[in-house]
């Protein structure tokens, strides 16, 4: 007899090491994670970062929570423990989030810093690799919440060939061994696919291991 958490969920490989589970929140579930970061959005609200040398600004507006956070302002990207507009610690990481990391990770350290992206209909990311971090053998966890995207996912060299795939309310998605390292970006907000945000737009939670640990 199998127990409630090791119910049947679809895990698609699309690339070596990268896993996506649609559907892994379900509707009630991604309610109660909006819930939350309405709370870490108020201690900690959302900025708009800007490039590095050119401060031309983000289209995705950004916060963090957990005992770092991932910025990006004139000076550089970085990961630090506080704000950049308040000067306040990040809050902490909602519980359901750090349970979801040790279910489909696996990983023995918890993750030290979730980003979180608020994309309005017209913001996308560009293909970039994430970097930043000290750790890049521990896996990478992203959540996404509100109107679908469309994804796309390369490989370790920027001019590797690229795929792209849809990424829905609920959908997680784990990068661990080469995908780790893949260049991948948001192409475009599909507006109108879900009603989970009021006013419409998408969020995306990636938690991350920043530090080695031991
Ligand atoms: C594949 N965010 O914050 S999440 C980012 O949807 C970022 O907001 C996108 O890229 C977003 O850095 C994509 C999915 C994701 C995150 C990290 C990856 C895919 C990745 C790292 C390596 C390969
Ligand atoms: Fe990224």
């Amino acid at each position: 007899m199998m127990s409630a958490d090791q119910e049947m969920q679809p895990r698609v490989e699309i690339a070596t090491g990268a896993c996506l589970l649609p559907g892994r929140f379900d509707r009630v579930t991604q309610e109660m994670l909006v819930a939350e970061l309405r709370e870490v959005v108020r201690l900690a609200p959302f900025f708009t970062p800007v490039m590095p040398r050119t401060g031309r600004p983000f289209s995705v507006r950004m916060t963090n929570c957990g005992s770092l956070g991932w910025v990006s302002d004139r000076g550089g990207y970085r990961y630090q423990p506080t704000h950049p507009e308040t000067g306040r610690p990040w809050p902490p990481i909602p519980a359901r989030l750090l349970d979801l990391w040790n279910e489909v990770t696996g990983y023995p350290h918890r993750p030290e810093a979730c980003l979180v992206n608020l994309y309005g209909a017209e913001a996308k990311m560009g293909l970039h690799q994430d970097r930043d971090e000290e750790d890049f053998d521990a896996p990478l966890v992203s959540v996404s919440l509100g109107d679908s995207c469309r994804f796309r996912l390369g490989g370790i060299e920027r001019a590797d060939r690229t795929r792209s795939f849809v990424l829905a309310s609920g959908d997680v998605l784990v990068l661990a061994g080469p995908s780790r390292l893949a260049h991948h970006g948001v192409d475009r907000i599909l507006p109108g696919t879900s009603t989970l945000l009021t006013g419409g737009g998408r969020i995306n939670l990636t938690l991350r291991r920043v530090t080695k640990a031991g």
